[in-house]
């Protein structure tokens, strides 16, 4: 396969509803969908999932579109490409800027799927019909907005509750969680909002019967976290820590958590969150997909990621309807008792609504190789 003709598009989208995290509020979500052209004809997309603000890794929108237009896409003029796992390998020499790779790269997985005629889930491997999912609450305004959406979440049939966290927001809030839904599948994600210096805080959190305690520490480190999980019994989530399967085996080696969340952005696409998913499975660590508030096209490649073994536990992909009035893919991803039926329709399984992309794209570019 040869890629001949790469379209980069960025979109603006109103989510509707705020999402807060420790580390900021978004509710207009900018982000990229990459096309690429095949030699035949065949098409593939990808999402590129940095924000506008290097909130939550340093990359942003644009600095993903300066990496894909001058960098990456430019690797790729005249390669055949035999296989998709060979795109990590091209941009190698390129350090970090992983949402960019990965956008990039999800699009030639999609794009080589669909030129076999084949899944993108079996694409990579995967083999579940179906996959759980769990949702992400924000940070609310008050507890009753918080319980609201818990409980609306809970009747909806999502399999388990993701609350964040950050201090002065978090022992209160967690116990009156407790209080009001005692057996619930509850996690808290902390984005990094602590310290050490919050060890017995931290400790404290054990008493909340918690599935996992999410990125409690610094978005770097592995050393304090290995700290941290030898004094609290709840297990710990890194996300922001990991951004390679190199990164994935140290840190299970020095013990600094007991989960992992995979998101493919983070990680510089599907190859190497294949490789953190088969370290994690050989350690006994099992892993869940994360989000990055995607639409349509990002979303579907996290559901086709979900389908490999050791994702075992319930992600953060929830449906098209839970952040969007309406996606950007045909069919929208819908949830049902918890779970997504995985599309058993070529390469991505959706259809990309061009007109709806085309209405919230503010900048294009079209790179002819
Ligand atoms: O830490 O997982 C995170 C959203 C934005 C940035 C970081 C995170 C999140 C979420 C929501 O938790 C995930 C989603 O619903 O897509
Ligand atoms: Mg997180």
């Amino acid at each position: 396969m040869i890629i001949r003709d790469v379209i980069i598009r960025k979109l603006e989208m109103t989510m509707k509803n705020p999402f807060s995290t420790s580390f900021g509020t978004m509710q207009t979500r900018q982000f990229l969908i990459i096309e690429v052209v095949d030699e035949k004809g065949n098409k593939g997309f990808g999402e590129g999932v940095a924000f506008s603000i290097p909130w939550y890794t340093e990359e942003t929108t644009n600095t993903s579109i300066h990496m894909i237009r001058d960098f990456l896409v430019p690797m790729l003029k005249g390669r055949t490409i035999q296989h998709p796992d060979e795109v990590n390998g091209v941009f190698k020499s390129i350090r970090k800027n992983n949402m960019a790779k990965a956008a990039v790269e999800c699009a030639v997985w999609d794009c080589w799927a669909k030129r076999q005629g084949i899944t993108l889930t079996e694409a990579i491997g995967g083999k579940k019909e179906k996959i759980d999912v769990g949702i992400s609450i924000g940070l609310q305004s008050d507890f009753q907005a918080l319980a609201e959406r818990i409980h609306q979440s809970l009747e909806s049939g999502f399999k388990r509750i993701k609350v964040k966290i950050k201090p002065g927001h978090d022992m209160k809030l967690l116990s009156e969680i407790r209080e009001r839904f005692p057996d619930v599948p509850l996690m808290a994600d902390a984005n990094s909002a602590y310290t050490l210096d919050d060890l017995e805080l931290l400790k404290k959190l054990d008493q909340f019967n918690l599935l996992m305690i999410e990125q409690p520490l610094a978005s770097d480190d592995i050393v304090d976290h290995a700290t941290l999980q030898k004094q609290i019994r709840t297990p710990i989530c890194l996300d922001e820590s990991i951004l390679s399967a190199e990164d994935a085996r140290k840190a299970i080696q020095l013990g600094s958590c007991g989960v992992i969340n995979v998101k493919i952005g983070r990680v510089g696409g599907m190859t190497e969150a294949k490789r953190i998913h088969d370290i994690c499975q050989e350690s006994g660590i099992p892993v869940w997909c994360g989000g990055m508030l995607e639409a349509g096209i990002g979303r579907a490649h996290n559901i086709a990621l979900t389908t490999l073994p050791n994702f075992t536990l319930p992600g953060d992909t929830a449906g098209s309807s839970s952040y969007w009035e309406r996606d950007i893919i045909s069919p929208e991803i819908t949830v049902e008792d918890g779970t997504i039926t995985v599309s058993q329709l070529n390469g991505i399984g959706y259809e990309v609504d061009l007109n709806e992309v085309e209405r919230h794209t503010t900048q294009l570019f079209e790179i002819r190789l």
